[in-house]
């Protein structure tokens, strides 16, 4: 089956966000990174890599190339904040999102474009909410696999958009240098450069057998990415423990209607990932954050693994009519945790045979057949 994969990587993050928050930065060369003495460069704004700055470079001789540089500490929590809220725009478009890194993720989004249009209109859909929701720039590369998609995404940067056509790939891969292969280090390049392999062009003269017999496993990988070929999956929620979703109001309240609301639509949100995902979750949370930055969190476990959306918003509603709100709500979010496979034959499956567990299932799968097809924003669920 052919997929489409989408690489997104944000362009210069660590530095973008800097500039973010002190828009006076804008256009200078910014550089982050440890602040030690013997400290490496995080990051670079596209400004200070024309001085020849680069991550992991010492310090030091950044400070040498580039004296009039701003040099800022690395602050990993603001970073993880912008990151969770591109993570979860994403997450928006196919729950089929793989994060790689705090800045990149792979998308699948074979059988998403009926909802939002090709995988060109997806990608410049989804560059367009990173900008007004962050303020941020990124880059995107779509190819028919995650290889050929993370070398599109690296092609043009910053703020690019990149195809790789199945009619294209060996025009793109051939003058491509090895050093662009994910995985590919200094020593593997060492011992392509003693074959005189530079690029990946050069690379596919050479049978798999001989990859194989001097480069071990790696070189089966490689003979198969030269064709430009890659099977892996995108895998989301690698050992995760927890699905959530929740967001900042836009004003802050006391309405309960308006907070019920909101929880039916996280909700629903968090039971359709579990389902795509095919995992079931048993204790489920509802978070709310006061006005005066207090947090709540409280979880109600079930007593049996679930993904229903009624299941899931019934307790999460449960939780914050049980919940004395003193003062209005910043934030609110539902999670469900203490997760397993409903692959595996769980309790669940037991209960859920007959009855109206059984009616609920048939809603659940109707409405992400919908889902499916017209795209998320059209379906709303009444209030149960
Ligand atoms: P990258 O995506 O590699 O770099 P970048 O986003 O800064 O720039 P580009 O536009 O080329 O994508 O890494 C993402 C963040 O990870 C980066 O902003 C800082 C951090 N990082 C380090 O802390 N150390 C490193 O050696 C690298 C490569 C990145
Ligand atoms: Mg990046």
């Amino acid at each position: 089956m052919t997929r489409t994969i989408l690489h997104i990587d944000m362009d210069a993050f660590f530095a973008a966000i800097e500039v973010l928050d002190s828009p006076s930065l804008k256009g200078k060369p910014v550089i982050v990174g440890g602040s030690t003495k013997r400290g490496v460069v995080s990051t670079a704004s596209y400004e200070a890599r024309r001085f020849g700055i680069h991550s992991a470079m010492p310090i030091f001789q950044a400070k040498e190339r580039c004296p009039q540089g701003i040099f800022l500490p690395v602050k990993k929590d603001r970073y993880k904040e912008v990151s969770k809220k591109v993570m979860d725009i994403l997450r928006d478009f196919t729950p089929l999102v793989e994060q790689v890194s705090i800045d990149e993720a792979y998308l699948d989004i074979t059988g998403s474009e009926a909802l939002f249009g090709n995988a060109e209109e997806i990608a410049r859909h989804i560059k367009a909410r990173i900008g007004k929701e962050t303020g941020l720039t990124c880059s995107i590369g779509i190819g028919p696999n995650k290889f050929l998609a993370k070398v599109a995404s690296d092609i043009y940067k910053p703020d690019g958009l990149t195809i790789i056509l199945a009619d294209d790939v060996d025009k793109f891969l051939s003058r491509l240098p090895v050093e662009k292969i994910p995985g590919v280090g200094r020593r593997t390049i060492k011992g392509l450069r003693h074959y005189g392999i530079k690029t990946i062009g050069d690379l596919k003269r050479f049978s798999k057998e001989q990859l194989l017999k001097d480069l071990g496993r790696f070189g089966g990988r490689l003979y198969e990415l030269a064709k430009g070929m890659d099977n892996s999956p995108v895998v989301p929620y690698r050992g995760v423990k927890s699905i959530s979703s929740e967001e900042t109001l836009s004003s802050d309240t006391g309405d309960l209607s308006i907070l019920k609301e909101r929880v039916i639509s996280h909700a629903d949100k968090v039971a359709w990932r579990l389902r795509k995902e095919g995992l079931k979750g048993r204790t489920i949370t509802l978070k709310i954050k006061l006005d005066d930055f207090t947090e709540m969190s409280k979880g109600l476990t079930v007593r049996y693994t679930t993904d229903s959306t009624k299941i899931i918003s019934d307790s999460a509603i449960k939780q914050l009519k049980d919940y004395p709100l003193k003062r209005k709500v910043r934030l609110i979010g539902v999670t469900v945790s203490n997760l397993e496979g409903s692959k595996e034959g769980s309790q669940t499956s037991l209960f859920m045979a007959g009855g109206k567990k059984e009616k609920e299932r048939k809603t659940d799968e109707a409405m992400d057949e919908i889902r499916e097809r017209f795209g998320g924003k059209v379906i709303k669920r009444g209030r149960g």
